[in-house]
């Protein structure tokens, strides 16, 4: 029979083991908002850390360019379906930003510009598996993307990786972001199909 065929419908295509379930290539790079595009300047940017007892850290444009910064080159996975491989970018490891933090918090809400949240466990975002990033494909990000600076976390579904990234804000306890309080998945594993609350 015909299932060793390659072509037409292309099941045995070798990129689709590099896909989650459920899940298809796109050669483009789609642009999924919530709300309108910000448009934030770099001199404009700024970053800040709060911890649970309300301390706060601010970095700028400037500071995150004093960071040291590395390449990276990820699979990304959008929970309507859509996988792109190879994406490259820049950026700085989240683990960076904690280093001089006093906070035990567990919990991490992400917070844009614009007003976006997403909820992540610290674990998630710590020992480079998670980047604060300023270049995508050698220039900087696309403000439709999220430029000047996201968030990258490309271990789970792609709403978790916030665009026009303003700050963190530690939790002692979990609590919903933008897109999971209103059916999201809470964690977001794109290998365990985590889409929706109860997957
Ligand atoms: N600030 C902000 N970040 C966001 C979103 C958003 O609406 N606002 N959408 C999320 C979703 S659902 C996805 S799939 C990705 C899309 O990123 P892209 O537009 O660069 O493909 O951004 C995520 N980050
Ligand atoms: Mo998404």
């Amino acid at each position: 029979m015909a299932i060793f065929t390659r072509g037409f419908g292309g099941r045995r295509d070798p990129d689709a083991v590099a896909l989650p379930p459920g899940q298809h290539l796109t050669e483009g790079f789609p642009v999924l908002s919530a709300g309108p595009t910000q448009y934030v300047e770099p001199e404009d940017w700024s970053f800040t850390l709060t911890t649970e007892t309300d301390e706060k850290q601010t970095w700028s444009w400037d500071d995150l360019m004093n960071l040291p910064s590395e390449d990276v080159e990820v699979d990304i996975h959008c929970v309507t379906r859509w996988s792109k491989l190879k994406s490259r970018w820049r950026g700085v490891p989240v683990d960076a930003f904690f280093e001089d933090s006093e906070s035990e918090a567990d919990y991490v809400m992400a917070h844009s510009y614009g007003g976006y949240t997403t909820n992540l466990p610290l674990e998630d975002l710590l020992d480079g598996k998670a980047w604060v990033v300023h270049e995508y494909d050698d220039g900087p990000i696309p403000a439709e993307h999220g430029g000047p600076v996201r968030l990258l976390v490309p271990h789970l579904y792609f709403w978790k990786s916030a665009k026009w990234l303003s700050g963190f804000t530690m939790m002692t306890g979990d609590e919903p972001g933008f897109w999971e309080g209103f059916g999201y998945h809470n964690y977001g594993d794109p290998w365990r199909e985590e889409r929706y609350a109860g997957d």
